[in-house]
């Protein structure tokens, strides 16, 4: 990559990192807390992702603060377990679960690190699916309104980044391979009110934030892959443009104009849905005002045509870490998704594409004008100690480097950002390898196989990153 200027950070930008409840604290049976659908899948799923113990964050949050402390970060992006804070349908709030995370976020607040909290990151309480079938049945509306309300009341004096749902938009897209439509008999057309269901929940998680925390901002975490046309066959750029309709737009023009988008409502017409729009939802929806935009950003896709006669192929992501594996799928009519000839990949063939960053913010920017911070963004790797009891990462540096860069370049451009968080700050679980695909700027000795004595180990991008905060990013 060719550095032709030094990009400059605003004074106050937040640096730090990210995670998830259940792909790091671990401690799943303890502290009261009760299971989450994704902690049976992870069993199932095992030697892959067994979130029992995790990076065991639970047990080293204090040892973990304090080497974010020491890296130099002035933000910690994580999220809230909602059956750790409310465990049982009885609605009773554990009190182990609210003194965890205001440890956590004490923790945080005195080494001047500004805690950025998402209330929901995948991990569906078991009781909560029990009762109301997940998102799928609108009895959920209240008790997430009420889950949110003691998050705020409890934290909120200290918590003033509120983050609703995480990637809702993918959460969707990919429904089965994150669970969601679990129960659905027909997800191509139920995800449309299972969406608009946890619109509703989010809606009122923007309104119960801006009612109850003093000074209390909110926002979505859309995951953002942007997606460029293949050539310039304008068949190829409309494609391109449905593909992120469908993954992506629909949702943000929801979160900032607070009301469905004219392809939405038209693609419901076509293929004959129902999105189970009741009176009053509309309403709730307008109240909802976001303050800014937390986007995850790892990659870049193709979008190119898809003729109504060719022949129906479904997505297939990489989960072996062995490069190649990936389907691009195609949507007769729609759109297909296929390889980037310009970009390398990662061994789970995701596209190491830094331009993605600034294409990225510059659209959101011109679309929606509101303030943005990156909660995710990293590099998935194979990593193990070296012979010299260190852990060399220089891909992962590279990768970061070439990211904030073009962070900076959109800050130049004009876009406002206000902080950058890449994932992860230690190792933790990936979302469908376990321990296997690492991305952290802190090793935990622990694998899939064994577990180990979870010790942590500085990677050599952790040293770089230090360097980098201090400078305010001008340290290349
Ligand atoms: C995001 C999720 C994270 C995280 C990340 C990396 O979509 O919000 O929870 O897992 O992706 O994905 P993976 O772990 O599958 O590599």
């Amino acid at each position: 990559m060719y550095y032709k200027e030094n990009p400059v950070f605003p004074e106050g930008f937040m640096w730090g990192a990210s995670s998830a409840a259940w792909q790091v604290e671990g401690g799943v049976s303890e502290g009261g807390r009760t299971p989450a659908i994704i902690d049976l899948n992870s069993k199932k799923k095992k030697p892959y992702a067994d979130n029992s113990i995790a990076a065991d964050h639970y047990h080293h949050y204090k040892e973990d603060v304090a080497l974010m402390a020491e890296c130099g970060f002035s933000s910690y992006r994580f999220s809230l377990s909602w059956s750790r804070i409310i465990p049982n349908a009885d609605g009773r709030v554990n009190p182990e679960g609210i003194a965890f995370y205001n440890d956590l976020i004490d923790e945080l607040v005195k080494n001047k690190i500004e805690p950025i909290v998402t209330l929901y990151h995948y991990d569906m309480p078991v009781w909560v699916d029990e009762k109301f079938g997940g998102w799928r049945n609108r009895g959920i509306i209240d008790v997430f309104d009420e889950y949110v309300r003691v998050c705020f009341e409890n934290f909120g004096d200290r918590v003033k980044y509120w983050l609703s749902i995480n990637e809702q938009n993918m959460q969707i897209v990919y429904g089965h391979w994150l669970g969601v439509s679990k129960g659905c008999e027909d997800w191509e057309k139920d995800k449309w009110s299972v969406n608009h269901i946890m619109n509703l929940c989010h809606a009122k998680a923007v309104i119960a934030c801006h009612e109850m925390v003093d000074g209390g901002k909110i926002g979505p975490v859309p995951g953002y892959v942007p997606i460029y046309p293949e050539t310039c066959n304008p068949l190829d750029q409309i494609a391109a443009m449905n593909a992120e309709e469908l993954t992506e737009k629909i949702w943000n023009d929801l979160y900032v104009h607070r009301e469905y988008n004219g392809f939405v409502k038209k693609f419901w017409k076509d293929n004959d849905i129902d999105p189970g729009i009741q009176e009053g939802d509309m309403e709730l929806i307008r109240k909802a005002k976001i303050d800014f935009f937390a986007l995850n950003c790892y990659r870049s896709n193709v979008g190119k045509d898809a003729p109504p006669d060719s022949g129906f192929r479904e997505l297939a992501l990489n989960k072996s870490g062995i490069k190649g594996e990936f389907v691009y799928p195609n949507y007769p009519g729609q759109y297909a998704l296929a390889a980037n000839p310009y970009v390398e990949t990662t061994d789970w063939d995701w596209e190491i594409d830094p331009v993605a960053m600034r294409y990225m913010l510059r659209y959101v920017w011109d679309h929606y004008q509101l303030p943005m911070m990156i909660t995710e963004n990293g590099y998935g790797a194979h990593e193990s100690v070296d012979a010299d009891g260190k852990v060399h990462d220089p891909k992962r540096i590279e990768f970061l480097r070439e990211q904030i860069y073009q962070v900076g370049l959109a800050i130049s451009d004009g876009c406002e950002v206000i902080g950058y968080n890449p994932w992860s700050f230690t190792d933790l679980l990936s979302t469908g390898n376990g321990m296997a695909k690492r991305y952290g700027l802190v090793y935990v000795n622990t694998t899939d196989e064994e577990v180990l004595d979870l010790r942590r180990i500085r990677k050599d991008s952790f040293y770089w990153y230090s360097e980098l905060i201090k400078s305010n990013g001008s340290n290349w």
